[in-house]
């Protein structure tokens, strides 16, 4: 199905929550006109029907569409993937490799098929691995495939310390690099408060050092926590509006630097893999990545993210001989 002419054309591959968010936020934003595309049959026509209702209310100008057909993605600017199994309280986000990894073929392969030239954005999990898996399925280049993650967990690190110091979440500019899993690392020595190192801002407001430590990890466990809490499910309003940033600075050319999962081939000691790192993303898709400065410590506590995602990697190859 065409896109009206003159309006971008946003495919979202898996219509489950996050993608109902994000067919919401896009729709909102009239970044597009929008197809919402599932295995599931009759669920992204209903959930398109139903999105398209709130035009009139909200006041977008947005073509939705549902589809079971990857025919209508075609011509698409940018594809957010969601499709997968989320976790469910117990299971780790390794727990979904190989169930995930099948569901990645075939996206990768419709998207090969109906849109190459379009920006890939991949939020399915075990993210840093999926994302690889789905670019080589795809066979995109590697700057118009890439993963979000850390600009979820960024966030989730500045609302935890804005919460802490008691401001406002805009006047804090927090920073996670490496794997979106447990092993994740929030740079404190980049986090700032309104550029005050948040280390320094911690003493003006004689905060403990422990109080930073016991964020840092409950940044690290923040998917964890609200798939404990929802019971049924992860958390998908803020994953579909982290994705959203990403798409908007690619369709504007805004060169955002954003922490995201992309592949990073010299930089940071890494030989080709995908992982999360502070990314120019304009476009060119992923126009640069950007290598920080990083202590001994941040160094170690990134190698044994790198080293995570390696070996899903690895788990990935022996799963799909075709990797
Ligand atoms: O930071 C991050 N990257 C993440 C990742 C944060 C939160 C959640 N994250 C992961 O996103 C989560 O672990 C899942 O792997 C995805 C999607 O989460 P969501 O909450 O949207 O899951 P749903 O509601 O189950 O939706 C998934 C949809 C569902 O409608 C399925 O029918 C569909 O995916 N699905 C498929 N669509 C197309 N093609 C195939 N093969 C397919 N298989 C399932």
């Amino acid at each position: 199905m065409a896109n009206s002419a003159g309006r971008k054309k946003i495919a979202l591959i898996g219509s489950g929550m996050i993608g109902g968010t994000l067919a919401h936020l896009a729709a909102k934003k009239e970044m597009g006109d929008i197809v919402l595309f599932d295995i599931a049959e009759g669920m992204p026509q209903g959930k398109a029907l139903d999105l398209s209702q709130c035009g009139p209310v909200e006041g977008f100008d947005a073509k939705i569409t549902g589809t079971n057909d990857y025919a209508d993605i075609a011509g698409a600017d940018v594809i957010i993937v969601t499709a997968g199994v989320p976790r469910k309280p117990g299971m780790s986000r390794d727990d979904l490799l190989g169930i995930n990894l099948k569901v990645m073929k075939a996206v990768g392969e419709g998207i090969k098929n109906n849109a190459p030239d379009a920006f890939v954005i991949c939020i399915t999990n075990p993210l840093d691995a999926m994302v690889w898996a789905l670019r080589e399925f795809s066979g995109l280049p590697h700057n118009k495939v890439v993963g979000m993650a850390g600009v979820l967990d960024s966030a989730r690190f500045a609302t935890f310390l804005a919460w802490e110091f008691d401001v406002s979440v805009k006047d804090v500019n927090a920073f996670v690099l490496g794997g979106h899993g447990d092993t994740m690392v929030p740079v404190t020595s980049y986090t700032t408060i309104n550029g005050i190192p948040v280390n320094d801002f911690a003493k003006i407001k004689g905060v403990d050092q422990s109080r930073i430590d016991e964020i840092v990890d409950r940044t690290r466990k923040g998917g964890g926590e609200i798939v404990g809490l929802l019971g049924n499910g992860s958390a998908y309003y803020a994953p579909a509006t982290s994705a959203i940033s990403m798409a908007e600075a690619y369709l504007g050319d805004q060169k955002r630097i954003l922490p995201c999962a992309s592949y990073v081939e010299g930089k940071y000691g890494l030989d080709g893999l995908y992982v999360g790192v502070p990314t120019v993303i304009g476009a060119g898709g992923t126009e640069d990545v950007i290598e920080i400065e990083l202590s001994d410590e941040e160094k170690s506590n990134l190698k044994v993210s790198t080293d995570a995602v390696e070996e899903l990697l690895e788990a990935c190859k022996g799963l799909d001989s075709s990797l």
